[in-house]
């Protein structure tokens, strides 16, 4: 009887640890979460900022700005490239906007007048 019930929490027991090792092996690396222009946040000249960084698809952008002077909207090559954000396009305007990346190419701009051709655009490769 006592026995019995120590052998059915025995293999509970195995049976979490079984669980616990499959997720460690499948889950991918947690994600990272990157603050967007480091300490001056998401602003002008901010278009360097991801060089020499490696980013994956799941890691997180945090966008910190006023958000009475900014906004957050993802594009497309083209878009980033003329600075122009598709009519329609969501714009993120929290102020702090957590946006996370998909694999390959991502693409974000500030669409307000002027803002991205003063380098408020990033670029961000996602493997
Ligand atoms: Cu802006």
């Amino acid at each position: 009887m006592g026995q019995g019930r120590g052998n059915a929490r025995a293999s509970l027991v195995g049976g979490l640890a079984i669980i616990c090792i499959f997720l460690a092996l499948t889950q991918p690396a947690i994600a990272a979460i990157y603050n967007v222009g480091g300490s001056n946040g998401w602003t002008f000249n901010v278009q360097n900022w991801p060089t020499a960084k490696s980013f994956r698809a799941g890691d997180v952008l945090a966008f910190n700005y006023p958000r009475s002077q900014h906004n957050v909207v993802a594009v497309s090559r083209r878009g980033y490239n003329s600075c122009s954000a598709p009519r329609g396009s969501k714009a993120y305007q929290t102020g702090k906007d957590r946006i996370r990346l998909r694999r390959g190419q991502n693409y974000f701009i500030c669409s307000l007048p002027g803002h991205c051709k003063s380098g408020m655009k990033i670029a961000i490769n996602a493997a």
